[in-house]
């Protein structure tokens, strides 16, 4: 038996035409977080990810980075034999052979994340995009060629215009030292120092921006909404525009307002925000993706979504019922090759592609600096948590934004190195968390006591 496996693994060796994977390991890990506010609460002080690490006989080294969590990383440990021993020029069919053998966990209810519930949203993310990309951080090395050139068409720019993602943040004081926020306050970078701090005034916000943009220049601004009341809100934005004239600022109150409201505060923003990001949701029996289209009926805004359409059904209806003009599709839901399969129709369309993102670390963003370089067209400036966790490196050459844009590694595959002593540091910060799932209620609850989540109620309203 030992001389036929033996054999027949020579046949293999033999017959492949691209390396053989040799192993693959899934390393959970985590990272600090501030006390960042959204519809769903507070961020706690650490968030999780999953990091894939595939190896071939040519003894190359792929990577990717997905969702923190059990579920995610279970998903990823199970298909390890369907992995390993493959060759990576059958990566479609390895990938192909994940989807069949996949089966619809009894907790996924379908809802997707159309009412930010973070626990769905290990429904929405498929653990196997991480495996994606570390095939195609392999297939690149072999073919010396960098990621973004296998996608779609290949590579349509150098570098990827980024948005700055502000966020109202609660004071890490408030939660009276039970949660363990990261304090930088002796840091000698001023972001580091500002982004630790509480920040929920117009004026914050301003100087929020103001430190961002003297830091990575960036021209563009996203403000994540759904905190306090929205008109409260929209007066941050207009503070935001008047101290940056021809920055192109959106919100996302991540669904929090009802259609009246949003129709009702949005429209004397026509001219001043650039565009708008899931204003509004599901209610009284309308799905979210029919309430958007009433909406973008009444408002003279360009509207953008990460919630209504995040699989290719949702966006048959979501199209069909004109409820979008920008889809955010974020490469760790439709995959690297289907991000970019988005982005080429979009165009065809004359519609926007763009990616979401969660918090992550700079294996994610290297990733979305490939894939944004892949997309045709004019993509709407790419969402990144990264300010956020910048400086927590698991790279030795994390990709710079510089000037509002990303750099695209012009190397082979994903064209970084991956710094093996910064994820046994992550790992074991990871295996120290009581739980390693996302709620933001938990923190929320220090600021106000017994807080519940509720999809159509700003988190700070209550
Ligand atoms: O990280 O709290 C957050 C964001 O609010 C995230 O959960 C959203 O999914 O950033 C995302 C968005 O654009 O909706
Ligand atoms: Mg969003």
């Amino acid at each position: 038996l030992i001389i036929l496996l033996i054999y027949s693994r020579e046949v293999v060796v033999r017959m492949a035409r691209t390396p053989i994977i040799t192993k693959m390991q899934v390393i959970p890990v985590a990272g600090y977080d501030s006390m960042l506010m959204t519809l769903s609460g507070a961020h706690a002080p650490f968030f999780t990810r999953n990091i894939v690490i595939l190896e071939d006989n040519l003894g190359h080294t792929g990577i990717g980075e997905i969702h923190g969590g059990d579920y995610t990383c279970d998903s990823l440990k199970s298909v390890i034999p369907l992995v390993v021993g493959q060759e990576i020029g059958r990566y479609k069919g390895i990938l192909d052979s994940i989807h069949k053998c996949a089966s619809k966990s009894d907790e996924d209810d379908g809802e997707g994340i159309q009412t930010l519930d973070i626990s769905k949203l290990k429904f929405v993310v498929k653990s196997e995009w991480a495996i994606e990309c570390a095939l195609l951080d392999l297939l690149g090395q072999y073919l010396e060629l960098p990621m973004c050139e296998l996608l779609g068409n290949g590579k349509q720019r150098n570098k990827v215009e980024t948005l700055g993602y502000l966020f109202y943040v609660s004071d890490k004081g408030k939660a009276g030292g039970n949660l363990e926020y990261l304090d930088e306050s002796n840091s000698n970078d001023s972001w580091f120092r500002y982004r630790r701090k509480e920040i929920l005034t117009h004026e914050d916000i301003v100087t929020e921006a103001e430190i961002l943009h003297e830091k990575y220049g960036f021209q563009n601004f996203k403000l994540k909404g759904g905190v306090f009341e929205g008109q409260y809100e929209m007066d941050t934005i207009r503070a935001l525009k008047k101290q940056f004239p021809n920055g192109r600022i959106n919100i996302d109150p991540n669904g929090a307002w009802s259609l009246e409201e949003a129709i009702r505060i949005s429209k004397p923003m026509e001219g001043i925000l650039t565009y708008i990001e899931d204003p509004c949701g599901p209610e009284s029996g309308y799905s979210s993706r029919e309430i958007m289209s009433e909406f973008k009926n009444a408002v003279n805004l360009p509207v953008a979504t990460n919630m209504i359409a995040t699989d290719w059904r949702q966006f048959y209806h979501s199209a069909a019922l004109k409820s979008v003009d920008i889809v955010l599709a974020d490469p760790h839901f439709w995959g690297f090759e289907g991000s970019v399969r988005m982005a080429m129709l979009l165009n065809d369309w004359g519609l926007t592609w763009g990616s979401h993102s969660n918090n992550h670390f700079d294996i994610t963003l290297t990733a979305f600096a490939h894939v944004a370089a892949a997309a045709p067209g004019s993509p709407t400036a790419l969402d990144t948590h990264w300010i956020w966790q910048d400086g927590q490196n698991l790279l030795k050459d994390t990709p710079q934004i510089k000037d509002g844009y990303l750099e695209v590694p012009n190397k082979p595959g994903l064209g970084v190195e991956i710094d093996m002593n910064r994820v046994i540091e992550a790992n074991k910060l990871y295996e120290n968390l009581p739980s390693h799932d996302r709620d933001d209620a938990i923190a929320m609850q220090y600021l106000i006591p017994n807080w519940k989540y509720d999809s159509k109620k700003p988190a700070l309203v209550r």
